[in-house]
């Protein structure tokens, strides 16, 4: 087929420079990074990373839109979003970052690493009591691609791992709970809080103060911790800031924030329990990622059905 012959693409990024994306698209199609005037019914695609709000809206002819991430809360956003398949990311590569950061700092926080770098700023030479992985639960919220990849990675290495996801499902070596009945369970059966949920209408705010409060405080970590890495606005920042400094959590790594980029006077920054990442747990990489979106673009075209396609009634 020719590239002419291929369906357009409108690439619609803001946040970050969309070069690298535009210059792998544009290799196999036609890419455009506005949509012409007032409506554009030459775009048959729509690639997107939180898109100005109302340009989707401005193609007739969008066939689908595909997420370069893999949460979509960011498309949703939009209100103007038209009726039409949204592809998210699952690949490999993702889940390899996001194990990757989930096992760092699990592993942090189950060698005391805060402790330690408070130490070396004293040169104090101080040997804490070890505990071997196996005292340690993790508990994964959300047990989807992201989170069943960090379950394998962290069984591995020894933990225990529970997992939260709203519909039942069995995954091996772990304990698993679902839905509103199945969380305080969960959580109380939980040492190291890992949040991988995807942003709908009924996981916003969920990281509170009360749920925190759930967690197990009994072990060799001398209090439970918090690590999230699925979205800013799960959590309550107040209510994480509270729990911390009345002992609730004994520490937390969080990479995402309920305001991006978190603001320069969060008293999240300085908190010598808070480790911060700036929503960098797992980057998208155009280099693994322009291919498969690309094969899809083909594979539609010749009939095929869109896959990793988006429950627009459950929001992810
Ligand atoms: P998936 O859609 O594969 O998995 C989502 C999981 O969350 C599923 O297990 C799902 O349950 C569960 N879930 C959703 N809603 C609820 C609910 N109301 N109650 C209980 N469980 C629920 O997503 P991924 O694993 O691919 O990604 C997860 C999220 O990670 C993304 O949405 C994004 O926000 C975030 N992310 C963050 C990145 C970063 O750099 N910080 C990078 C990439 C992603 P069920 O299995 O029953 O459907
Ligand atoms: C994603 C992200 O959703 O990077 O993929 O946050």
């Amino acid at each position: 087929m020719s590239t002419k012959a291929k369906g357009k693409i409108l690439l619609s990024i803001t946040g970050f420079n969309p070069q690298r994306w535009y210059e792998l698209l544009s290799a196999e199609r036609e890419v455009v990074l506005e949509p012409d005037g007032a409506a554009d019914p030459s775009i048959d695609y729509a690639v997107v990373w939180k898109q100005k709000p109302g340009t989707l809206a401005k193609l007739p002819n969008l066939k689908a839109i595909f997420s370069i991430g893999a949460g979509v809360d960011h498309v949703f956003a939009d209100p103007g979003l038209p009726d039409v398949p949204i592809v998210r990311v699952v690949a490999d590569n993702l889940s390899q970052h996001m194990s990757e950061y989930v096992l760092w700092r699990v592993l942090d926080h189950h060698r005391q690493g805060q402790l330690y770098r408070a130490q070396q700023t004293k040169k104090a030479w101080h040997e804490p009591p070890q505990r071997p992985a196996e005292d340690i639960s993790v508990g994964i919220m959300g047990m989807g691609n992201l989170g069943r990849a960090a379950a394998d990675v962290l069984k591995a290495v020894g933990f225990r791992i529970n997992g939260w996801s709203r519909r039942p499902q069995e995954v091996t070596g772990v304990t698993t709970f679902s839905g509103d009945s199945g969380l305080v369970p969960f959580l109380n059966a939980t040492d190291i809080l890992v949040v991988l949920l995807p942003l709908t209408d009924t996981t916003k705010g969920i990281i509170n103060y009360g749920l925190l409060k759930e967690l197990r405080r009994r072990n060799g970590l001398g209090g439970a911790v918090l690590i999230n890495a699925g979205r800013g606005k799960l959590q309550r920042d107040a209510d994480i800031l509270r729990a911390l400094d009345d002992g609730t959590l004994k520490e937390a790594s969080l990479d995402v924030f309920e305001v991006e980029p978190l603001p320069k006077t969060s008293p999240l920054w300085n908190h010598p329990k808070v480790f911060v990442t700036p929503h960098a747990a797992a980057t998208s990489d155009p280099a693994h990622l322009v291919a498969p979106m690309l094969s899809q673009m083909d594979a539609f075209e010749r009939g095929a059905p869109l896959e990793n396609v988006v429950d627009r009634n459950a929001g992810y």
